[in-house]
C-alpha cells in the first residue's frame, strides 16, 4: 500500500501536464485502473482481511484523488502565470489619439433654423433631391416657358432612347416638399423644409448644390401681417438680437403678392454685419401661395390661404459666422472645417443662449 502510494503520489508530482495528470489518474483510478482492480479484489478477501484492506484502500483512493486535484490547479495556475508573463500589457501608455471631427456650418445652421421654427409650431419635412417636373414645376405654377426651367438653370436626368416622358430634374427648390406635405396631410399646416437643391450655376457666390429652408403655414386666416412677425422673431433669435426688416415687393410664380426681405447690415472692413447700421441686405423670399399653387396640392383655396419663404442656409451661415467664401463650404478641407465647424459638444442651441 505505501509503495503504490509513493509511486503515485510521485507520478502526480511529476506530471507535466494536465494530459500526463489525467493518464496517471486513469492509471490509478479509471475503470481498469490498478487500485480500482484491487478494491475488485476485496471481494474475494476474508473477512478479516477486508476490515484492515477496506480503509486503507479507500484513504489511499481519496488521498490521490486530493493530490490529482491539487495538482490540476496548480498546473492551471502555472499555464495562466506563463500565459500573463507573455500577454501583459502596460496600462499607463498614452491612449491612441482619435482626432474628433466638427459638425459643418451647414447642419449647425439647418439645426439652429429649425430649432426656432420648431418652437413657433413648424413641423419638419423633407423629400426626395430627384423629382418628377409636376412637383418641381407645374405644381408650383412655373410654366413650360419660364426661365427657371431652361436648360442652363436646371439639372436633368436622362430617359431611354425613345421614352418621351418628360424627364426629372434635380429638384431646384425644397417647394415641390410643400406640395406633397398639403397633398398627404391637407390644410391647416405649418411646416419647414431644409434640404439641398441644385442649379446649373457656379461662381463666386452661387455653387450647384446649395441648401435651402422654406417655410409653410396655411390655415383660415393666415395673412401677410402674420408672415411678417413670424420672420421677424425668426432673426431677432436666430441672430441674437432685434434685426429691422424691409419687406419690397417683388414676383414669383407661386405667390401672390410676393416680397423679397431685406435685414438691416452695416459693412465693417468690407465683413457684412446684420442688426446694426443703415445698409439693407437680401436674405430671403417670401409671400402668400398662390391659389393656383393650393389647388395643385389639393387644398381649396376658397377656404384656406397662407405664407410661404425661402432662404439660403449656407447664406444664413455665412451671415451669422461670418465665412467669407461660399464655394469653401463645399471643398472638404480640413483646416477650413477645423476653422469653421463646430464641436459637436459645444455647438450654440436655442435653449442654451446663442
Ligand atoms: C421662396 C419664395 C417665395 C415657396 C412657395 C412654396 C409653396 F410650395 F408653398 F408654394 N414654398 N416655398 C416660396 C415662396 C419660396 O423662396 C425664395
Amino acid at each position: 500500500m505505501d509503495d503504490l502510494k509513493h509511486q503515485y503520489l510521485t507520478q502526480i508530482a511529476n506530471a507535466a501536464d494536465e494530459a500526463a495528470l489525467e493518464d496517471v489518474r486513469i492509471a490509478a483510478l479509471g475503470k481498469k485502473g490498478e487500485i480500482s482492480l484491487k478494491m475488485r479484489e476485496l471481494g474475494k478477501m476474508s473477512p478479516e482481511e477486508r476490515q484492515t484492506a477496506g480503509p486503507a484502500l479507500n484513504a489511499l483512493k481519496d488521498e490521490i484523488n486530493s493530490a490529482l486535484a491539487a495538482r490540476k490547479m496548480g498546473l492551471a495556475d502555472a499555464a495562466l502565470d506563463e500565459r500573463l508573463k507573455s500577454e501583459w500589457m502596460d496600462v499607463t501608455l498614452p491612449g491612441r489619439g482619435r482626432p474628433a471631427g466638427t459638425i459643418h456650418p451647414i447642419s449647425q445652421v439647418t439645426e439652429e433654423v429649425t430649432a426656432i421654427f420648431a418652437d413657433m409650431g413648424f413641423a419638419v419635412a423633407e423629400g426626395p433631391q430627384i423629382e418628377s417636373d409636376w412637383y418641381n414645376f407645374d405644381a408650383l405654377n412655373i410654366p413650360g416657358h419660364h426661365p427657371a426651367r431652361a436648360e442652363m438653370d436646371t439639372f436633368y436626368t436622362h430617359r431611354a432612347p425613345g421614352d418621351n416622358r418628360p424627364p426629372h430634374v434635380l429638384r431646384t427648390h425644397t417647394s415641390p416638399v410643400q406640395i406633397r406635405s398639403m397633398e398627404a396631410q391637407g390644410a391647416p399646416i405649418r411646416i419647414i423644409c431644409p434640404g439641398r437643391v441644385y442649379r446649373a450655376d457656379y461662381d463666386q457666390t452661387h455653387t450647384p448644390m446649395f441648401n435651402q429652408i422654406e417655410g409653410l403655414a396655411i390655415d383660415k386666416d393666415i395673412s401677410m401681417a402674420n408672415l411678417k412677425w413670424v420672420l421677424e422673431e425668426f432673426f431677432t433669435a436666430f441672430f441674437g438680437t432685434t434685426v429691422k426688416t424691409r419687406f419690397r415687393a417683388s414676383h414669383f410664380p407661386f405667390t401672390e403678392p410676393s416680397a423679397e426681405v431685406d435685414v438691416q447690415c452695416s459693412w465693417v472692413d468690407g465683413q457684412v454685419r446684420v442688426g446694426e447700421g443703415d445698409g439693407w441686405l437680401e436674405v430671403l423670399g417670401s409671400g402668400m401661395v398662390h391659389p393656383k399653387v393650393l389647388s395643385a396640392a389639393g387644398v381649396d383655396p376658397d377656404q384656406w390661404q397662407g405664407f410661404a419663404f425661402g432662404m439660403g442656409i449656407d447664406r444664413m451661415a455665412m451671415l451669422k459666422y461670418g465665412i467669407p467664401d461660399l464655394r469653401a463650404f463645399f471643398d472638404s478641407d480640413l483646416r477650413w472645417l477645423r476653422h469653421y465647424g463646430f464641436s459637436a459638444l459645444k455647438v450654440p442651441t436655442l435653449h442654451g443662449g446663442i
